[in-house]
């Protein structure tokens, strides 16, 4: 089952239900659920979703879908593949054994991605800052987290990166990562019921510059130095989280250190058993 957030045609924006090509929106009141994320704290989401009223179906791309989120925090875990290990080793030698010493640390590194207004959905805009030379997108899956720190989901996400930021100083993490239209996450959820497993999720970035691919590379979950279920349990420690969270699960992908994305790229993240997700990059 996948749930979206969408703006229909008369302008309301709804929660759905995604099957093949077709959205239909879902009277959440019926259910006593003021928003998609009190849904998605349901004891029994399919049970509560089969019991809303539902309306016409639209065609997908008659409606502009949005990011599925609404008051949740977005949370990312970072260094849990080996590829971003060396590639922030490569950034900042300074900083090395940081990164060296947290891939195989017991605690992960877990940081504040994202509020909801700096998360864009599929087919709206990400941003790099006017202030960054070195840019690329990071393609995660993502966990959908209830208020009890339960996967009830999966979504994908671009954890938006400015590494020359990143690599100056490691204290300037939280601006290297945090700004306006930092972070993609759709284009809906998939429940987990409805996922492959992990060894079967696999994970795919293509990067489009006018036209032609200029980046393209796969890789897939089982590569993931941590499981989900730690880092989420992680997350949850001494923290509390009452209308659930968002947390990416770290990037497999980091393009070549001769590799920026511009303004005008076009960035699209496939992940199996959830779907694409698509955005176009401005600067600024
Ligand atoms: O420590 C830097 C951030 C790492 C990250 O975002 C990732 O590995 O995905
Ligand atoms: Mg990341």
């Amino acid at each position: 089952m996948k749930l979206a957030k969408f703006k229909q045609p008369n302008g309301l924006v709804a929660a759905g239900i995604v099957d093949g090509d077709a959205i239909q929106a879902l009277d959440l009141s019926a259910g006593k659920f003021e928003a998609l994320s009190d849904l998605l704290d349901a004891k029994d989401i399919p049970a509560a979703v089969d019991y809303l009223p539902k309306r016409d179906p639209h065609s997908l791309d008659k409606v502009q879908l949005l990011p599925p989120i609404d008051r949740q925090e977005v949370w990312a875990a970072g260094v849990t593949y080996k590829r971003s290990q060396t590639a922030r080793m490569e950034e900042s030698e300074a900083a090395a054994s940081c990164y060296d010493r947290v891939y195989v640390a017991d605690r992960p590194e877990l940081f504040l991605k994202a509020t909801p207004h700096r998360v864009r959905g599929d087919g709206q805009e990400l941003r790099i800052r006017t202030d960054a030379t070195w840019n690329v997108p990071e393609p995660e899956v993502t966990l959908v987290l209830n208020s009890r720190m339960q996967i009830v989901g999966y979504t994908i996400g671009n954890d938006m990166s400015s590494r020359d930021i990143e690599g100056e100083n490691p204290l300037y993490l939280p601006q290297a990562k945090v700004y306006d239209q930092c972070a993609g996450l759709g284009p809906w959820i998939t429940l987990s019921t409805a996922m492959p497993p992990r060894e079967q999720m696999t994970i795919d970035l293509q990067i489009d510059r006018d036209g032609q691919t200029v980046f393209s590379q796969s890789t897939a979950a089982d590569q993931m130095a941590r499981s989900f279920e730690d880092l989420a349990s992680w997350l949850g420690r001494d923290n509390s989280f009452p209308n659930g969270a968002f947390l990416m699960t770290g990037t497999g992908i980091v393009p070549g250190t001769d590799f920026t994305l511009a303004a005008g790229d076009v960035v699209r993240i496939s992940i199996a058993g959830i779907g694409t997700l698509t955005n176009s990059i401005v600067q600024g």
